[in-house]
């Protein structure tokens, strides 16, 4: 009965077919011998999805693939022949009646198969595409699954598709990314389920050492990295079985439409569409900052990406080699202080928060309580660690480390996914007799977050936020103001005159420490009022240091603070104001570039490089910058260049078209590896980003953002390209129409890239810099410069270098990133 019911449905369907013939908008099936000519599609019964013969632009080349029926621009999820493009308009599709989907060319040929192996004889086999967007084969008869298209992903991990292993028959599920945007043809990355130790998710990319370890997952996330399983959109789930071990997401509403990539540049991202915008939203871009590169601290070092430096070592340890270390080369990581022998006996110690390490080495039972688990690894000699795998509800599961712990980071702020480890260390009692006074910890170090560069100068500032009665600030006030006769002491009085009491008509900008304003004194003279936010976490003392210090600072390419305020609750500092806004506002801006002609540009150049030397070299404080870029290049009326920033963080913010871009970075954070530079304390950082600011200068783009139609090179990469094309003058500014002169562009170019070279130690100091552009001496021919995205040991300076930007930002809008 039920089978002729089938076989009726059977052959009601291929009438209608025929009746309807490809005018169909709802035929989602393929029956055997059964043909789709390029042009022909099915779609899915809810029009979510649409399969079909397609090309890319300016291409000739023919795929047979998976898309969404109401998503434009068009969004391919799957693609059959990624290795093989039909070359021909006129191939076909076909089911055979094996149950094998074959595309063939005009010939017969047979260019790609689905290879169903699951083929039981005497079915009648159908394809079928699913509002998932898996496309099926199965028996019309007896509904058994033949194949089907979520067993071969692609780039696109859709809700419902596995990444992971099946253990009966080997195969991975894994994501591979295409080779570029129109190229489906499998490209360097794979996103993979490690089934070594506890399994985890990992994206490798081939014939490189570059990995990132998403993690495992542990009930709420993968652990620290991703508390992905809280979203109220998806949720995540892990399934570790005799058959099989995977991960899978699924939609909790699942009218949006949600993927994930795995793009040609190795992101790994999840992008939800919005009806309403018309555009993939990005939701969650994992695995984006510098702690997020594989083992980024070493062993026993904990990666925290709000700190500067970003590496620290677990209490207890220390840096294996202090030399490396302390140049930012974190790579080798961390030592006990104590070793470990049986003689002295073990404590655990708790560290929380955490993204834990990499569980290649570990051993796991998911049903053991944790006081079972300390008793496994408290009896086994090679066990170093030990934690639970489910952090959901009642915390359970041991998992057991041997050897070092690599990989480890502190969760991302607002991240529930973080988790407590218990590390093996020598017995405490012993450390105190040889250390006494060593308490112990069980939480990490506080290193508090420096906010790009509130932190500067020699000072080894700590910010605290406290601030002391108002009778004392006077006091201390008074009391510089004796010692310090170059600086000034405005009264509040005076300031509130000057900016028509803060006007909001006054107002320069905000930045993150408070409102700049404009202000006319009353004797005549134009200033900028930086007013500290009440809110600010600097200290009245780290205050007084900096207004002291960069009181010190005189240089003409300097912007000079004329003094301070401090009265009540109330603490400014005065700055000599400039007319002309920053150099971004004209080198970035179509329009106002113009305004800007090589004379001026030259002259900047030299300006901004003489400044430095005096920052580097010849103040007696020896400041290193940290945050050079151009929006920090003021212009005076005479458009002579003034560095600004190197005393207060965020002055003059509203001269920063970026103002939003910084906040997106901010959010994204992560994103922006500048982050992980912050704190590196090396002269050569300010060359790199000198070198940054040359070529910006001259070609009149931004690094960050760059794109180029030929390459996917950032700025630095593109006018390294020319230059050894031997056509460095292709990158001038078409701005400067016939106003420069070749010989100094070309020396720019030269000391750019000079400036810019990957390996910190090729790169001149200021003052060569200066002698080259004064036409003194010559630098040799630079190297590569560290434009890469991959970064084989994390370089001093190499994070400012990725602006070619992990995210495409160009592309996606970023309206919500979460936790991270
Ligand atoms: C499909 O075609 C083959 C050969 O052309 C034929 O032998 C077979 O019976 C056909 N199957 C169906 C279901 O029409
Ligand atoms: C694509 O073709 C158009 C017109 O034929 C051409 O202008 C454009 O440069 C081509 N783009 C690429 C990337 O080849
Ligand atoms: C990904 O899966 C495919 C198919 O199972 C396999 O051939 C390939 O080796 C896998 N890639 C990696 C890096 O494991
Ligand atoms: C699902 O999404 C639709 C449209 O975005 C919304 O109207 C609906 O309330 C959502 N349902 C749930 C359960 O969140
Ligand atoms: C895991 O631990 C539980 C509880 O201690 C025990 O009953 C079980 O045999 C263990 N399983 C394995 C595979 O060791
Ligand atoms: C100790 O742990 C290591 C690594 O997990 C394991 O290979 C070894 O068998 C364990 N030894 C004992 C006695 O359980
Ligand atoms: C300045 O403005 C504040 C509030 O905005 C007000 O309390 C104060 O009296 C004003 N001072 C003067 C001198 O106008
Ligand atoms: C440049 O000026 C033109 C003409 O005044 C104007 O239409 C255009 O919007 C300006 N472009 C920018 C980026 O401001
Ligand atoms: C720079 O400022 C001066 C004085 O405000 C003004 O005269 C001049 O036009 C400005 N230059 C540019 C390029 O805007
Ligand atoms: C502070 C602490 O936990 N101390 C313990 C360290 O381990 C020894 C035995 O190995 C215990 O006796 C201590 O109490």
């Amino acid at each position: 009965m039920e089978h002729r019911n089938m076989c009726l449905i059977y052959w009601c369907g291929l009438l209608l077919i025929l009746i309807t013939d490809s005018t169909s908008a709802a035929r989602d099936t393929i029956f055997p011998n059964q043909t789709l000519k390029n042009g022909d599609t099915i779609v899915s019964a809810n029009e979510i999805f649409e399969l079909g013969f397609f090309s890319f632009k300016n291409s000739s080349f023919l795929y047979l693939g998976i898309w969404y029926k109401k998503v434009s621009p068009r969004t391919y999820v799957w693609v059959a022949n990624r290795e093989v493009p039909l070359l021909d308009a006129s191939s076909i599709l076909k089911l055979n009646d094996k149950g094998d989907l074959q595309l063939l060319s005009v010939s017969n040929t047979q260019v790609w198969t689905s290879q169903s192996t699951k083929l039981v004889t005497n079915s009648s086999p159908v394809a079928q595409l699913l509002d998932s967007g898996n496309l099926v084969i199965r028996d019309d008869i007896s509904s058994n699954l033949i194949w089907q298209s979520f067993d071969h992903p692609g780039d696109t991990w859709l809700p419902g598709m596995k990444i992971g292993v099946d253990r009966l028959t080997g195969r991975n599920w894994n994501l591979t990314s295409w080779k570029t945007d129109d190229n489906p043809s499998v490209g360097s990355n794979t996103v993979l389920m490690n089934t070594n130790g506890y399994p985890q998710l990992y994206n490798m990319r081939h014939e490189s050492s570059f990995q990132q370890r998403i993690g495992y997952w542990n009930g709420l996330g993968f652990s620290g990295a991703l508390g992905i399983g809280l979203k109220n959109l998806y949720t995540f789930d892990f399934v570790l079985n005799e058959k099989e071990i995977y991960s899978r997401f699924s939609l909790i509403n699942s009218t949006s439409l949600t993927r994930m990539i795995l793009n040609p540049e190795g992101n790994f991202l999840l992008f939800v569409w919005s009806d309403t915008g018309h555009i993939w939203q990005l939701y969650l871009a994992p695995l984006m900052d510098a702690c997020d590169q594989y083992g980024f601290c070493g062993p026993y070092g904990i990666c925290s990406i709000n700190n500067a430096p970003p590496c620290s070592c677990f209490e207890g340890f220390e840096p294996k080699l202090p030399e490396e270390w302390s140049v930012a080369d974190w790579s080798n990581g961390c030592k006990s202080k104590m070793y470990l022998t049986p003689e002295k006996g073990h404590n655990f110690t708790k560290f929380s928060n955490l993204k834990l390490p990499d569980s290649q080495n570990s051993w796991f039972n998911r049903s053991m309580s944790l006081e079972e688990c300390e008793n496994v690894c408290a009896s086994n000699v090679s066990c170093t660690a030990f934690a639970n795998t489910n952090i959901r509800g009642v915390k359970s599961g041991c998992l057991t480390w041997s050897g070092e712990l690599t990989d480890i980071r502190e969760a991302p702020q607002g991240d529930v996914s973080g988790q407590d480890i218990y590390i093996k260390m020598a017995n405490l009692k012993v450390i105190r007799e040889l250390k006494p006074g060593t308490k112990k910890k069980s939480h990490l170090k506080v290193i508090l977050p420096i906010v790009s560069t509130v932190v500067m100068l020699s000072f080894a500032l700590t910010l605290y936020s406290w601030r002391k009665k108002n009778s004392y600030n006077k006091a201390l006030v008074n009391k510089d103001q004796k010692q310090d006769p170059d600086l000034r002491y405005f009264s509040l009085n005076e300031v509130v005159k000057a900016t028509s009491n803060f006007s909001i008509n006054n107002k320069l900008g905000q930045g993150g420490f408070g409102a700049v304003y404009k202000g006319v004194l009353e004797e005549g003279g134009e200033i900028a009022v930086k007013r500290l936010s009440k809110t600010s976490k600097q200290g009245i003392v780290e205050f007084q240091n900096e207004v002291i210090c960069i009181a010190k600072l005189q240089h003409r390419n300097l912007v000079k603070l004329l003094g301070c305020c401090v009265q009540g609750e109330e603490m400014m500092l005065i700055y000599e104001y400039m007319p002309n806004k920053s150099l971004d506002f004209f080198l970035f801006d179509e329009n106002n570039s113009m305004l800007l002609d090589w004379p001026q540009r030259y002259h900047i150049i030299n300006g901004i490089a003489r400044g430095l030397v005096y920052l580097h070299q010849d103040s007696r404080l020896r400041i290193i910058h940290r945050d050079l870029k151009a929006s920090n290049i003021l212009l005076d009326s005479n458009m002579n260049p003034k560095i600004s920033d190197f005393g207060l963080a965020r002055m003059f913010k509203e001269y920063e078209t970026e103002a939003n871009t910084n906040h997106v970075v901010g959010t994204l954070g992560y994103i922006s590896p500048e982050y992980a530079a912050n704190g590196l304390f090396s002269l050569k950082s300010d060359v790199f980003s000198f070198g940054v600011l040359v070529l910006e200068i001259v070609s009149g783009k931004k690094n960050r953002g760059f794109s180029h139609q030929d390459h996917h090179d950032n700025l630095l990469g593109h006018a390294w390209r020319l230059y050894k094309e031997g056509k460095p003058h292709e990158l001038v500014d078409v701005a400067l129409g016939d106003s420069w002169t070749a010989s100094e562009v070309l020396q720019s170019i030269h000391v750019g890239l000079s400036c810019v070279q990957q390996n910190a130690d090729y790169r001149p100091s200021m003052s060569s810099v200066v002698h080259m552009l004064g036409g003194e001496g010559a630098l040799p021919p630079p190297k590569q410069p560290g434009f890469l995205t991959e970064m084989t040991k994390p370089e001093v300076d190499s994070t400012l270098i990725m602006s070619k930007s992990p995210v495409s930002i160009n592309k996606v809008t970023i309206t919500q990133l979460d936790a991270r």
